[in-house]
């Protein structure tokens, strides 16, 4: 297939343009960098050491054979985003360029309004785009867990059955997003399922989890192909922070009472899971959710896993309960059905087989690029920055501080 990746110099669009091209796709990344220069801009760095875009893709042609076009520009930007997709005539495009950091996107009004604009425009302007230029081409939208929030009911696969008053519909199932982040893929969801609707595009929501590790495949065969590994407090999701803090003997950071409980899945599964939608395409007018994670962990039960792992490499893990900087539930039933991809054929790649060597071992291998200044949390839910009298770096802000050590015993 001809397969366009937008946002393929980032964590997920990464692995997964590699996985395609390695399994015999045409690939293009389009990728604007803004992600290394949100990095800049907040003084933060991945763990691993990442290379320049193009240097990545001279490794994989010389490795591989394959070539993998890039454009560099800006999907909110109308004329390269249609230019780009005249140019390639994708059959599939995944669409994961967006800001995709909760904690960024709740620092301040202008944070708040970059990622809202940054994610909504593109994503209009990509429907758009392929209204107009490419209307059998399938849509492959990465979403997100996080916009159905914790009900207190099962989850179900985007949609659900209502009795109401006697009568009977399939409705959208509600969502209750936790931060300005998760709004704007509530906001994408809703753009996207009225365009299937109105002309007639193919769309697919992959409301995904929370991933980790770093390593696939295809990544692993040379150093210069390494993937980001984020472990501060804005762009690290919480498995990749407590395997870098336990790395280098930061007492975990359980924010709150930890029985906070997400769909979690492998890097691997990702690649894997988003190869499976292109595979198997929407119909014309059709707008379906697949809800992508392997398991559910709480997570107090992570920390528990990253204690067991760092003892058995000879680590002294401890646990610290932070006040929680997030408006959130600490303790909540949490039943999310994931059952779609695994119909198409997904083999999970789960928590216990992948811990030690996919994500410990990469945490130890670069702890001395770890920056400790950057692991508490400073971005407060209940008090976005205010725009007067205030430092004009979001690190600047105070850390929340800690109750000191209330270490959990181990299990
Ligand atoms: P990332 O920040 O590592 O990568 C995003 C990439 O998109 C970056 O390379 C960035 O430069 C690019 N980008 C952002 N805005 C752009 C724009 N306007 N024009 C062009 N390029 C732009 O993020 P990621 O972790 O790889 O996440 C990818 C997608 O998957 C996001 O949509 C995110 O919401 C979703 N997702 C991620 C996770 C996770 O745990 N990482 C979980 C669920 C969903
Ligand atoms: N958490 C801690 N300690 C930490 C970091 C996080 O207890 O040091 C807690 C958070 O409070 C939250 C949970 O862990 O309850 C998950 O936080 P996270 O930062 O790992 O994930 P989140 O903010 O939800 O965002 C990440 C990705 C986002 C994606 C989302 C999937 O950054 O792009 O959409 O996971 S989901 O969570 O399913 O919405």
């Amino acid at each position: 297939m001809k397969i366009a990746v937008l946002g393929g110099d980032g964590y997920c669009g990464w692995a997964t343009a590699l996985h395609l091209s390695a399994r015999g796709h045409r690939v293009a990344i389009v990728d604007s960098l803004v992600r290394r220069q949100w990095d800049d801009d907040l003084g933060v760095q991945t763990l691993t050491p990442i290379r320049p875009l193009a240097e990545r893709l001279r490794v994989w042609q010389d490795l591989t054979g394959n070539t993998i076009e890039f454009f560099v520009g800006d999907v909110t930007d109308y004329d390269f985003l249609s230019a780009t997709i005249e140019r390639i005539e994708p059959e599939a495009v995944i669409h994961f360029a967006e800001q995709r950091s909760a904690p960024f996107s709740m620092i301040d009004r202008q944070h708040a309004v970059l990622t809202q604009v940054n994610n909504v425009i593109g994503t209009l302007n990509l429907l758009f785009a392929i209204r107009e230029l490419q209307p059998e081409c399938h849509l492959v939208k990465l979403g997100t867990m996080g916009e159905y929030g914790t009900p207190n009911i099962d989850i179900e696969e985007g949609y659900i059955q209502i009795e109401h008053n006697g009568r009977k519909d399939v409705l959208p199932f509600p969502k209750q997003p936790g931060s300005f982040y998760h709004l704007s893929k509530v906001h994408d969801s809703h753009n996207i399922m009225f365009t299937c609707k109105v002309w007639n595009l193919r769309g697919t929501d992959l409301n995904q989890g929370v991933v980790y590790g770093t390593a696939t495949d295809e990544v692993e065969l040379d150093e210069a192909l390494i993937n980001r590994f984020d472990y501060d407090e804005i762009f690290g999701t919480v498995l990749n922070r407590f395997c870098a803090q336990a790395a280098i003997g930061h007492p975990l950071t359980i924010y709150g009472r930890g029985g906070q409980t997400r769909g979690f899945l492998d890097l691997r599964d990702t690649v894997r899971c988003v190869e499976l939608a292109c595979l198997h395409p929407a119909e014309p007018g059709e707008y379906r959710v697949f809800n992508q994670f392997t398991e559910q962990f709480s997570v107090r039960e992570l920390a528990s896993l990253v204690q067991l792992a760092g003892r058995k490499m000879g680590l002294r893990v401890a646990v610290d309960h932070l006040p929680d900087p997030r408006v959130e539930a600490e303790e909540h039933y949490y039943n999310a059905k994931h059952s779609k991809l695994m119909e198409l054929g997904l083999k999970s790649h789960l928590l216990s087989d992948s811990l030690l060597d996919s994500l410990m071992n990469i945490a130890v291998r670069y702890r001395d690029r770890i920056d400790p200044s950057l692991i508490l949390p400073k971005v407060n839910w209940r008090q976005a920055r205010n725009e007067r009298n205030q430092p004009a770096s979001a690190t600047a802000a105070a850390p929340v501080p800690s109750h000191g050590f209330s270490r959990d015993s181990l299990p």
